[in-house]
């Protein structure tokens, strides 16, 4: 039976767990939710997501919400006939959950800081403020540098392998490249915008890419 999963291709979180999925090949089809009408805060959703937000996964009657718990299931649940994207040593396991933390924190609160402003405030005809921008895209910068330092180092952000932690930064990077005069931040650093171009270069990605047409 194919995994439900919930939520708006169009959203970086639902592609987070769309691109985990197919690169495990696990067969799903998307619920569409409207973040624009407010479906997922609606009282039909709320059972499923109870913070009213997206992506839920339905598998059966197992239900997940968290972007990256689903796709530590599934890379976890599927490990026997897709891809190792977890690490095999419990080092190699632990620089996966270190970097993903890093994902999570260090780079996704500046992402999900700059997507408020710069792409749901004008959606709703709301002023963006350009000063928390800057700042966001400073703090960016900053942390982008310790990428840049870590990937002269490894091929990938946990080692020589590609993992998670690198596939869950692939929604946010395509948001700085699309047109809002944040790509620098990537093509102007080397080994991050090689890293880049191999992961984003992966069929996986490719997919998602097209489902959102
Ligand atoms: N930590 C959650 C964050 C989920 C999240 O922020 N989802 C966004 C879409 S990318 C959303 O539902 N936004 C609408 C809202 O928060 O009202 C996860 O990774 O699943």
């Amino acid at each position: 039976m194919a995994v439900k999963v919930y939520g708006p291709v169009t959203a970086g979180c639902p592609q987070r767990v769309l691109v985990c999925l197919v690169e495990m090949g696990v067969d799903f089809e998307v619920v569409h939710v409207d973040l624009e009408t407010g479906d997922h805060k609606k009282p039909e959703f709320l059972p499923l997501q109870p913070f009213g937000q997206v992506p839920v996964i339905e598998d059966g009657d197992f239900r997940l919400f968290e972007s990256r718990a689903i796709v530590r299931y599934y890379a976890s649940k599927n490990a026997d006939h897709g891809p190792n994207l977890l690490g095999t040593t419990l080092e190699e396991k632990a620089l996966v959950d270190q970097w993903l933390e890093v994902e999570s924190h260090n780079f996704n609160d500046m992402i999900y800081g700059l997507v408020l402003q710069l792409e749901v405030l004008p959606r709703m005809g709301e002023p963006s403020d350009f000063k928390l921008v800057q700042k966001f895209a400073d703090n960016l910068d900053k942390v982008l540098d310790v990428y840049e330092e870590r990937l002269s180092k490894s091929k990938y952000l946990a080692g020589d392998y590609y993992t998670i932690a690198d596939m869950c930064h692939l929604p946010g990077i395509t948001f700085l490249l699309t047109d809002n005069g944040l790509g620098h931040l990537i093509r102007e650093r080397k080994n991050v915008n090689s890293w880049w171009n191999d992961i984003s270069s992966r069929p996986a990605w490719k997919r998602v890419l097209e489902l959102m047409k």
